[in-house]
Order: C-alpha cells, then sequence, then structure tokens
C-alpha cells in the first residue's frame, strides 16, 4: 500500500532529521512513551513564486501521487502564499506549501532571488528527489544576511532550498498525550524551546485546530565563502477538533500558520 508515498516521505524524514538533532530527540522520547509509531498530521516546503520552482510545481509531485488541493492561505505582512493538499486517505499526512511573492518584494531582493533561482535546472524540479534536494544555487553569506534583513523567509528558503521545513506530530493519535499545553510541559521539562510568538498554543478549539511548535534548531551550514550557524528545521504538534459531520477538520488557520512560520527567523 502506498509504497511510492512511504519513500518520499520516508526520504523527506531523512533529509529533515539531518539538520533538525532536536526533531530526532522529541521523537524519540515520544516513541519510548507510545505503543504505536508516531503519526505526522502534515509537514510544510517553502519556495519562491518564480519559474521553475513555483508551489505548483512542488505540488505537481504530491498531485501524482493522488493528493487533492485544499485551502488557500494569504499572508499580506510576510507576503506569502500558501495552500494546502491532502490526500484521500486520512492517515497520509497533509502538504502545506507556500511561496514568497518575489514581485512584491524590494527590487534588490527580486535581483537575489531570481539569480538564484534561475540557476535551478528546470528537469531536476519534475525528478522524484527534487523534494529533498536541498539548494540548488551558489549562495554566499553576504547574500544570505542582505536577503534575511527583507526577509526571514526568503533567507531559510535561499538557504536550505527543497526539503521539509517541518513534520508535525499529530497529537490526536497520542496515548499519553492528550492536549497542545501537555506536549509543550514535556518539551520544556526536557529542555527544548518553544516558539511564543502569538501564544505557546496556537489556535483554538472554536478554529478546530490548535498548534505549537519548537524553535528551529542551529546547525552549521556550508555557504559558498564560509561555514556559518543558521536556523533549520523545527517540529510541530498538531491537535485537531470534530467539525459538526463528524469528521476531523483537515484544513489549516492562516493566523496561526502565520506565527508557526517565524520558527525558524534568525532573531529568536
Ligand atoms: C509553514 C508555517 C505554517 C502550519 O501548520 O500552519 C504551518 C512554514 O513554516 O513553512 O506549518
Ligand atoms: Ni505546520
Amino acid at each position: 500500500m502506498h509504497n511510492d508515498l512511504n519513500a518520499l516521505f520516508s526520504r523527506l524524514w531523512q533529509s529533515y532529521r539531518r539538520v533538525t538533532p532536536s526533531a530526532e530527540r522529541i521523537h524519540q522520547l515520544l516513541g519510548e512513551r507510545e505503543s504505536h509509531p508516531i503519526v505526522n498530521d502534515h509537514i510544510a516546503l517553502r519556495t519562491f513564486n518564480l519559474a521553475p520552482v513555483r508551489l505548483d510545481k512542488l505540488a505537481g509531485h504530491f498531485l501524482k501521487l493522488g493528493y487533492q488541493p485544499g485551502g488557500e492561505y494569504h499572508f499580506e505582512a510576510k507576503k506569502l502564499y500558501a495552500r494546502h493538499y491532502e490526500h484521500p486517505d486520512p492517515d497520509v499526512p497533509k502538504v502545506f506549501i507556500s511561496e514568497l511573492l518575489v514581485d512584491q518584494c524590494s527590487v534588490q531582493l527580486q535581483a537575489i532571488v531570481s539569480g538564484l533561482v534561475a540557476q535551478t535546472n528546470p528537469g531536476a524540479v519534475d525528478a522524484d528527489d527534487f523534494l529533498t534536494s536541498g539548494r540548488h544555487w551558489k549562495l554566499d553569506y553576504g547574500t544570505y544576511r542582505s536577503l534575511l534583513e527583507e526577509s526571514e523567509y526568503a533567507a531559510w528558503t535561499a538557504a536550505w532550498g527543497y526539503r521539509a521545513n517541518h513534520f508535525t506530530v499529530s497529537i490526536n493519535h497520542l496515548e499519553s498525550i492528550k492536549t497542545v499545553a501537555q506536549i509543550n510541559q514535556l518539551l520544556k521539562d526536557h529542555g527544548f524551546a518553544i516558539n511564543t510568538s502569538g501564544g505557546e498554543v496556537k489556535g483554538s478549539p472554536q478554529e478546530l485546530l490548535e498548534q505549537s511548535s519548537t524553535l528551529a534548531d542551529r546547525v552549521a551550514l556550508e555557504f559558498t565563502d564560509q561555514v556559518a550557524t543558521v536556523p533549520s528545521c523545527f517540529y510541530e504538534f498538531a491537535l485537531r477538533y470534530r467539525k459538526p459531520d463528524g469528521n476531523l477538520y483537515s484544513g489549516f488557520v492562516a493566523a496561526s500558520a502565520d506565527k508557526i512560520f517565524e520558527s525558524t527567523h534568525a532573531s529568536n
């Protein structure tokens, strides 16, 4: 069952855990307390709205595996557009893909980002390994820093390229933990830093989704001219509530997502 999907998610997990040591440790910590494997609610990917790496191109990899488009989300201040995708099998993780609206950014940022994206071989974007292939361009540390001044999202995406920027534990599937507050307490007891932007628990039962996330790990990353320590990826936790029809809500909440993006902020 779902051989191609399993292969894709296992590649995404491998590339993610390599740069996210805290997720590896938290996954292990939860695994010791649970009698069943941890289920993922969703993963997320980031990109720029420029050919050949637009959101739609990334989404194509999931559509061909049977996913369907879900909701659309707008983040005006961050200049982002996002969409989620879900699989008919509710136990397959949902996917949240966002893209930076480069045309709304400064001419300086537009010049830098178009120069990076132009180095991407269009054929590479359709290849099976694209979603775990990292960055496709040369990037020096100074350019990363100048992107950072205008858009944390642009800097992160330029640095890390194509890989899951987080995995999300489904609290609904846990036995030992029932609320977001409980997972947050467990994380704090073990010394993990939580994203407090917008509060430690984002969303509410009324919005049918509650979430929290760690702050991204800081890891050494190779730029063309030097190695520097920068935020990598984070781990998220989600609890979904039932809609009046009895099914679990499967969408996202823009106000919460807006704060979750900040888990990779270098200033955190
Ligand atoms: C995505 C942030 C939004 C959610 O669950 O609302 C999100 C990102 O950081 O790329 O993951
Ligand atoms: Ni998320």
